[in-house]
């Protein structure tokens, strides 16, 4: 009965629960931390639907060329630099407040013909890259938060070693021109973040994984002085890769023993390529589900730093394009948000921002304890926030009970975001009911004071 409230609430496409002035944005700022999307410079000034720039400038507050700012789009040929596309988005970022990724310096793909014609002869090639990385670094130089000074330079064997063959990096230099290329990048911008970024990396830590390879790398890195200070997860996926927002997890972790922030940086979540028509709510769910799953990770972890979604909108995705992948983004076609954003949204409500560390701040939580396990195996109480100390609530079955009131309105919403139940409590318990199992967030208020926890039933 519960999952026919829910599908009769999304056909009727009522609006989610939450304030229209709150925005990814704005929840990510609250907490510290960046929400961001790809960028091209024709994709602003009217040059595209309206609604693109209306929702860019809205919902994020970070942002990446696409395409721009890569090898073949600043260097088109040798030692003379294009910048003014990259620079159009580095104005647009500041007049919006926006943080600004740079992508990428040293990467096998997107390198121009004339770099390639160098294949062989080593001392040459340093220095093409040498003079890249000064130029291009220089140029941005305390406008570019971060860059992904070495892009994809792992090779997909099942046993992970470097991209021996089809880099002209690797195959003329060896694997001294990920190491010089920090030094460079570093040289060039001191305060600049330098990450290793990769993709196949949310498969986890398991043996002879990417992630393990990745590992091993910053270990050496760090323990030589290279200077990296982030790994970026591009985190690519489809919509059965159900294990991946854990393997991001113990990824992070592993990292931060290392004192490495990990940043998401290039997300979409697709569906198999033809399947667009065929999509149910329910598909939609699932796919909002595991959005949702990876902003929990991201603010949960105190080393993660920026959520890149790569897109806005799936009418304007490379997944159409050049994958076997459709509809992966947080907006549909016509720009109307999917349950993937609702998902987003609750996610970044349910974390309250005293509890969210950022890395880029010292914004350290009050208190250490945001993890409330209840004692009663059929209840979950995993999060609770902007609560007076007095109130709070634990789910036995069905039933809410709530501690320090007697009487509160109680509302329940879906992990998209959409009410599922709502009533006033009067004797300190209410019966939940209609709601059927699954994940939920409850919202307990008593005049100004609120409480919100996420909840499971079973
Ligand atoms: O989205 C980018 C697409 O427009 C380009 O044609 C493609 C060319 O390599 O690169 C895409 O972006 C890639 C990013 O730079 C690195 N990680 C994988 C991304 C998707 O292919």
């Amino acid at each position: 009965m519960g999952a026919m409230v829910g599908v009769a609430l999304l056909g009727a496409s009522v609006t989610n629960a939450f304030a229209a002035d709150e925005t990814l944005r704005s929840l990510a700022e609250e907490r510290g931390r960046y929400i961001g999307a790809i960028l091209n410079s024709e994709w602003f000034g009217g040059r595209i639907e309206s609604q693109f720039e209306q929702i860019h400038k809205a919902q994020f507050n970070a942002v990446v060329a696409e395409n721009e700012m890569k090898f073949d789009a600043t260097e088109p040929s040798e030692g003379r630099f294009s910048y003014g596309n990259g620079d159009k988005m580095v104005k647009y970022a500041q007049q919006n407040g926006m943080r600004v990724r740079g992508h990428a310096l040293a990467w096998h793909s997107q390198v121009p013909n004339w770099v390639n014609n160098y294949k062989g002869q080593k001392d040459k090639l340093f220095k093409v890259l040498k003079n890249h990385i000064e130029n291009v670094v220089s140029h941005w130089k305390g406008q570019i938060a971060e860059w992904d000074v070495v892009n994809e330079a792992i090779n997909d064997n099942n046993n992970h070693g470097w991209r021996s063959s089809g880099s002209v990096w690797f195959e003329t230099l060896g694997a001294d021109f990920l190491d010089s290329a920090f030094v460079w990048a570093h040289a060039a911008d001191p305060d600049a973040e330098l990450c290793y970024n990769d993709y196949a990396i949310e498969w986890g830590l398991g043996s002879g994984s990417k992630a393990g390879f990745v590992l091993e790398q910053v270990k050496r890195w760090k323990k030589n002085g290279i200077p990296i200070t982030c790994v970026g997860t591009q985190t690519h996926i489809e919509i059965s890769h159900e294990t991946t927002p854990k393997n991001v997890r113990d990824f992070a972790k592993a990292l931060a023993e290392l004192g490495i922030t990990l940043n998401i940086t290039e997300l979409d979540i697709g569906f198999p390529k033809g399947s667009a028509n065929s999509l149910s709510a329910k598909d939609y769910q699932k796919q909002g589900h595991l959005y949702r799953q990876f902003m929990d990770v991201f603010l949960e972890e105190p080393n993660m730093g920026e959520f890149m979604i790569w897109g806005v909108t799936d009418a304007h995705s490379w997944l159409d394009g050049s994958q076997g992948k459709t509809q992966g983004l947080i907006y549909d076609k016509q720009y109307k948000p999917k349950p993937a954003y609702d998902s987003l949204i609750v996610s970044l409500k349910a974390h309250a921002p005293s509890e969210v560390v950022s890395p880029y701040s010292s914004n350290t939580p009050e208190s250490s304890s945001s993890t409330d396990v209840s004692s009663s195996s059929s209840t979950i109480t995993i999060k609770a926030s902007m609560a007076p100390a007095s109130l709070s609530m634990q789910v036995s079955g069905h039933t809410l009970l709530i501690a320090g009131t007697q009487s509160a309105m109680v509302d329940v919403f879906d992990m998209q975001g959409r009410p599922v139940f709502s009533a006033k409590c009067e004797t300190g318990s209410i019966e939940l009911k209609n709601v059927s199992e699954g994940l939920y967030v409850v919202r307990v208020r008593k005049g100004s004071a609120s409480l919100t926890k996420r909840i499971a039933i079973k």
